[in-house]
C-alpha cells in the first residue's frame, strides 16, 4: 500500500464507525430533526450532531477547575479519588488558588458574559426606543402607550401634571417616552445608587438584597467588576465572588433584560395570546423562505413588515415563488411569534438542519446562539447567510453582510428581503422539508395572564392564587433555556414539562424550551386533557388556556419574575418569591446566559435545577455552597439533576415543601378527594 492508501484507509472506516454509532433517533426525540439528520448524512453535510460524536468535552474543563486567567497556567485541578472520598484537599494553582476559587471565578465569568449579552441587547433596545421617542427615526414608533403609562412611574417619570386650576392632566405621551428612554439608557452607565427596577421586587426580597449589599449600582459596572475581580490575584474568596455574581445577574434579570422586555413591548406591542405553529414543516417549497435567527426584535420586526409589503410579494412572484414564508429560530423566533404570530422553524439545535432542507433562500442572523458552522452548511446549498450586526460577523464559509442601522432600518430590511427573493431561482439541490409542524398558542405576557385568569373587569392574579391555595394547581414552574448537543435533543425538556403538568404544576416557558413545547403540542388548551393531572386540567379547561404558557424569549424571563411578583402581591402565598410553591429549571442549558439567568432566579428566591452538567463538580466546596448554602442566604439555590424524571420530582418535592410551610398541604388532598368522588359519580 502507498502512504496515500494507508491514509485513506485509516480515515475511511473511522468515519463510518462514527456515523453508525449514533442513530438519528438516539440524538433527538423530534421527528423533523431526526429526518433532517438522516438527510444531512445522505448528503454528506457535517452538523453539530456529528461533531458531538467525534469530539468529547475536556474532562477537567467540565469540572470547572481549569484556570487560564494568567500565563503561568492553565492550572488544571481535576478532582482526585482521595478528595472524593473525603481526604484532605491540597490542590492548588501556581498562585495558590484553590479549586473553589477557580470554580467560582470561572462561574463568575459565565455570569458576566451572560449578563453582558442580555444587557447589550437591552441597551440596543433602549437606544432605539430613545431615537423613536425623539422622532429621529421614522421606522420605529411608540406603539403601546398603555404599557408606557404603566411602566413610566417605575422609571421615575411622572405621567400627570397639575393644570392651572389644580386639575390632574396626563402629560404629553412623547415627553413621557423621551424621559423613560433617557432614564432607561442611563441605567447602563450609572455608577452609584441602585438600578431602578429592583424596586419592583417584593419588599422583603428587596430588603434582603439591600442587607446583603448585592443591589446593582449600574449594569455595565457590575459586569466590569466581575472581570476585574476574577483577574489574577484579586478576589480569592468564593463567597465574595458569588455575591458579585448576584449583583451582575440581578443587573441582568431585574434591569437589562427587564428593560429590554418593557421597552420592546412599548415599541412593538405587549404580547397577548395568538395562534401559530412550530417546526421545520412550516417552510414551504414553493415560497421564498427566510429564516430569522438570533435575538433582537429590532431587526426581525422590520423584516416582518418588509416581507408583508405587496411590492415584495409581487417581486417574489416575478421570481417564480408563490409568496414569502418567514420562520424563526432561537429567541428572535419567540419575539416575532409572540407579537406577530410568525411561525417557529425550530430551536437552537435545528439551525443547521433548516438549511439542509434546501428550501431556505436566506438565513438572517444578528447576535447570540448562531453556530459558526451555519456558514459551512450554507456553502453546500444556495442559502445565503446574511449577517447584520457589526458585533457579529462570521469568517467561515461565505456570508453577506448587510448592516442594520436603526435610522435606516426599514430600507435595510427591504434590502435583506430582496436579497433572499433574488436567491429563489438559485436552489441547487432537491428540496426536502420534513412534514412536521404543530399548532400552538403563545404570547402570555404577565399582563395577559392577569387578563386571562381574572377576566376583563377584574384582571388580577387572585384566581390563580385561589387555585394554588385550594390545591387544584400544586404550584408554578419556570422551565426555560437552550438545547445542548451533549444530550438528546428536546428529550429532557419534554419529559420534565410533562411530568410537571401531570402533577398539576403549571409551567411558564421561554426560550428554546418554549419552542420544544410548541413542536410537541403542549402549547394548546387541548394538551390539558391529555397530559395534565385532574386539578390543572380542570383549571385550563375552565379558563381555556394551555397548561404550558409561552411567555417569550430569554430576556422575557423577566416576565416570569414579574408574574411571580404579581402572585406574591395577590396574597395568600407568602411574603416573598421564596415563599411561593414554585421552582425553576433549565433542562438542556448550554449558554452562559443560562448561568446568569439561573443566578438571578436563585437570588430572587427560586430553587433552580439545571440538567446536562454544571461546571462546578471539581470543587465539592463550591458545589455545596451553590447547591445548599445559598438557600440560607437568598431562599433559592442551585441544583443539578441529569435524569429528567428525578429532575421534575425534585422540583415537585420543593413545591410540596413550600405548600407545607404555607399550611396548604391539606387543601390539595381535599380537592383531589372531591374530584375523585365527583368523577366516580359522573362515571356511575
Ligand atoms: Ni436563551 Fe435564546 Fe435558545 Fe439558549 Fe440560545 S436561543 S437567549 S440562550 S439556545 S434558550
Ligand atoms: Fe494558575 Fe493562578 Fe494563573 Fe490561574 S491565576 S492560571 S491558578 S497561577
Amino acid at each position: 500500500m502507498t502512504t496515500e492508501e494507508v491514509k485513506a484507509k485509516a480515515a475511511e472506516p473511522k468515519e463510518k464507525v462514527k456515523k453508525a454509532a449514533a442513530k438519528p433517533s438516539e440524538l433527538s426525540v423530534d421527528k423533523a430533526t431526526t429526518e433532517m439528520i438522516e438527510r444531512s448524512r445522505e448528503l454528506g453535510v457535517e452538523t453539530i450532531f456529528d461533531r458531538a460524536a467525534s469530539m468529547k468535552p475536556c474532562n477537567i474543563g467540565v469540572q470547572g477547575t481549569c484556570c487560564k486567567n494568567c500565563s503561568q497556567g492553565p492550572c488544571r485541578l481535576p478532582l482526585t479519588k482521595d478528595v472524593e472520598q473525603g481526604g484532605e484537599d491540597t490542590r492548588k494553582g501556581l498562585c495558590g488558588a484553590t479549586p473553589e476559587t477557580i470554580a467560582a471565578r470561572n462561574f463568575a465569568r459565565m455570569v458576566a458574559a451572560g449578563a453582558a449579552a442580555h444587557s447589550d441587547h437591552g441597551r440596543g433596545v433602549a437606544e432605539t426606543f430613545l431615537a423613536a421617542a425623539r422622532k429621529e427615526t421614522h421606522d420605529y414608533k411608540i406603539t403601546d402607550t398603555k404599557k408606557l403609562l404603566e411602566i413610566a412611574p417605575d422609571y421615575g417619570v411622572e405621567i400627570t401634571v397639575q393644570g392651572k386650576d389644580g386639575e390632574v392632566l396626563q402629560r404629553d405621551i412623547d415627553e413621557i417616552a423621551v424621559e423613560v428612554g433617557e432614564k432607561a439608557l442611563g441605567q447602563w452607565g450609572q455608577q452609584t445608587g441602585e438600578v431602578l427596577m429592583v424596586k419592583r421586587a417584593p419588599k422583603p426580597l428587596y430588603d434582603n438584597w439591600k442587607k446583603l449589599g448585592v443591589i446593582p449600582r449600574g449594569i455595565d459596572r457590575e459586569i466590569v467588576e466581575i472581570m476585574h475581580r476574577t483577574h489574577m490575584g484579586v478576589d480569592q474568596d468564593y463567597e465574595n465572588i458569588v455575591a458579585q455574581c448576584t449583583r451582575a445577574s440581578l443587573a441582568d434579570g431585574w434591569a437589562g433584560s427587564m428593560m429590554a422586555t418593557d421597552l420592546q413591548d412599548v415599541l412593538f406591542g405587549c404580547p397577548y395570546p395568538l395562534k401559530s405553529s412550530a417546526n421545520l414543516g412550516i417552510l414551504k417549497e414553493d415560497h421564498v423562505n427566510i429564516i430569522i435567527h438570533g435575538h433582537e426584535p429590532l431587526l426581525s420586526e422590520m423584516i416582518v413588515t418588509a416581507a408583508e409589503l405587496p411590492e415584495m410579494i409581487d417581486y417574489a412572484k416575478q421570481k417564480g415563488a408563490k409568496g414569502i414564508q418567514l420562520g424563526g429560530i432561537c429567541c428572535t423566533a419567540n419575539e416575532i411569534l409572540i407579537r406577530h404570530g410568525v411561525p417557529l422553524a425550530g430551536n437552537y439545535l435545528q439551525q443547521e438542519l433548516a438549511i439542509i432542507t434546501g428550501a431556505v433562500e436566506a438565513m438572517v442572523v444578528d447576535v447570540q446562539c448562531i453556530m459558526e458552522n451555519v456558514a459551512n452548511v450554507a456553502k453546500c446549498f444556495h442559502t445565503k447567510i446574511i449577517t447584520t450586526n457589526p458585533r457579529a460577523k462570521i469568517a467561515s464559509g461565505e456570508t453577506v453582510h448587510i448592516e442594520f442601522d436603526e435610522h435606516t432600518a426599514f430600507d435595510d430590511a427591504k434590502k435583506i428581503v430582496k436579497t433572499a427573493i433574488d436567491n429563489f431561482p438559485n436552489r441547487s439541490r432537491e428540496v426536502m422539508i420534513p412534514k412536521y409542524s404543530s399548532p400552538l398558542i403563545a404570547g402570555f405576557s404577565y399582563e395577559a395572564i392577569n387578563y386571562h385568569l381574572g377576566g376583563t373587569f377584574r384582571g388580577s392574579y387572585t384566581p390563580l392564587n385561589d387555585n394554588i391555595i385550594n390545591g387544584r394547581i400544586r404550584g408554578v414552574a419556570g422551565v426555560v433555556g437552550c438545547n445542548n448537543a451533549r444530550t438528546v435533543h428536546d428529550d429532557a425538556h419534554l419529559t420534565i414539562v410533562k411530568e410537571l403538568i401531570k402533577n398539576d404544576v403549571i409551567v411558564l416557558t421561554t426560550g428554546c424550551n418554549a419552542i420544544t413545547c410548541g413542536k410537541a403540542g403542549l402549547l394548546t388548551p387541548e394538551a390539558a386533557g391529555v397530559y395534565c393531572g385532574p386539578g390543572l386540567a380542570e383549571v385550563c379547561e375552565t379558563v381555556g388556556i394551555p397548561p404550558v404558557l409561552h411567555m417569550g424569549s430569554c430576556v422575557d424571563n423577566s416576565r416570569i419574575l414579574m408574574a411571580a411578583t404579581e402572585v406574591v402581591k395577590a396574597g395568600g402565598l407568602g411574603k416573598t418569591i421564596a415563599d411561593l410553591p414554585a421552582a425553576g429549571s433549565a433542562p438542556e442549558w448550554m449558554s452562559e446566559k443560562a448561568i446568569s439567568i439561573g443566578q438571578y432566579f436563585v437570588a430572587s428566591g427560586v430553587y433552580t435545577v439545571f440538567g446536562v452538567t454544571m461546571p462546578v463538580s471539581g470543587s465539592p466546596v463550591f458545589e455545596d455552597y451553590l447547591y445548599k448554602k445559598l438557600e440560607g442566604i437568598y431562599g433559592g439555590m442551585w441544583d443539578l439533576e441529569v435524569d429528567p424524571i428525578k429532575h421534575a420530582q425534585k422540583m415537585i418535592a420543593h413545591i410540596n415543601k413550600k405548600r407545607q410551610a404555607l399550611g396548604l398541604d391539606k387543601s390539595r388532598e381535599r380537592v383531589l378527594m372531591d374530584m375523585a368522588a365527583r368523577q366516580k359519580l359522573e362515571a356511575a
